[in-house]
């Protein structure tokens, strides 16, 4: 299958895929050009809005639109800057994970409930109790859900140890183990955690953790997680070396091992994905700026296959 551009008349970025009632259902981020500058804390990716699109043939099919699914000025707790969101399903309802930045700018992740697919979602009126950082992304498991988020730099995680604040940001030696993302189990009602926060370790091939040096392999943002032949496949993005990588583990709470690069670097400095089964193949959900001629925060949605090795290892995409 030839790489498609999925939303070519507008600019949307960090899918999230999820197969509900036969049709892939994407929620993207909703790009747009805001005029504020670029800068390390990711000012200029300042979206206000979600929409939702669906389809049900990934090579040719046509892409539905469902329109603005969520806006910041409906949620009662924000600041500003809607980022990477993520949709669960459970007993008849969906679940929109996202995060935001509250009134003192700190990230922190909130909840909307509707009762389909596309929405409209209701937001909860107070963030998740405990939740911080960016890039929620859910997996179900057996009747129980786990949340995997942050992200280093603009995502604040480097803010935090053990799950409290810090009075400032500080990051691990380089040698020392990289900052870890984080994994929950969510409560029954889908509106809380049901522990705390857990570090997800990732290890090198030698069982040693990541060390946070270590830019082309260790976490930054944009957790994604999806389970093949009874493998759990943690993915996500190195930030500053913009890679999408893997790593493997036998539980949803790790630890995983490092395996590879799905995807390297694309045009644009973040890069972010979804893996998705749908129709029996595997599909890598991703974003680069080729259409916006290399603007960073406007970014487009695109779609690959995405194939497997007999022994499981994922072949790596080609970029472009
Ligand atoms: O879209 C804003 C941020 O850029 C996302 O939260 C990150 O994953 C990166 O793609």
């Amino acid at each position: 299958m030839k790489t498609r551009y999925l939303v070519p008349g507008d600019y949307m970025a960090d899918p999230a895929v999820h197969v509900f009632d036969g049709k892939l259902y994407i929620y993207p981020s909703h790009d747009r050009e805001s005029g504020i500058p670029e800068n390390d804390n990711g000012d200029h990716f300042d979206m206000n809005d979600y929409h939702v699109f669906s389809l049900e043939d990934v090579e040719t099919g046509e892409v539905t639109d469902h329109g603005v699914a969520l806006r910041v000025e409906d949620i009662p707790w924000a600041g500003r800057q809607l980022w990477d969101c993520d949709v669960a399903h459970k007993d008849g309802k969906y679940y929109m994970y996202f995060p935001l930045k509250d009134r003192n700018d700190i990230f922190r992740i909130g909840v909307a409930v509707a009762d389909r697919p596309e929405g409209p979602f209701v937001p909860q009126p107070d963030p998740i109790r405990g939740s911080y950082s960016i890039d929620p992304a859910v997996l179900e498991e057996g009747g129980k859900y786990y949340m995997y988020f942050g992200g280093i730099w603009g995502g604040q995680l480097q803010r935090y140890r053990s799950n409290k604040a810090l009075e400032a940001a500080a990051f691990p030696a380089d040698g020392e183990a990289a900052i870890c993302p984080k994994v929950v189990r969510l409560s029954d009602d889908m509106l809380g955690f049901a522990e705390e926060p857990r570090d997800l370790i990732i290890l090198d091939p030698n069982g040693r953790p990541l060390t946070q040096g270590d830019t082309e392999r260790r976490f930054f943002e944009a957790s994604w997680m999806h389970k093949r032949g009874g493998k759990y496949y943690y993915s996500y993005s190195t930030g500053d070396t913009h890679n999408i990588c893997y790593a493997t583990g036998d539980s949803p709470y790790g630890p995983f091992t490092y395996q590879g690069v799905i995807l390297p670097p694309v045009l644009g400095w973040t890069t972010h994905h979804a893996i998705v089964e749908y129709k029996g193949k595997w599909y890598l959900f991703h974003h680069d700026c080729v259409p916006s001629g290399g603007k960073t925060w406007l970014r487009s949605l695109k779609v690959v296959e995405l194939e497997y090795s007999e022994d499981g290892t994922i072949l790596q995409v080609p970029a472009g």
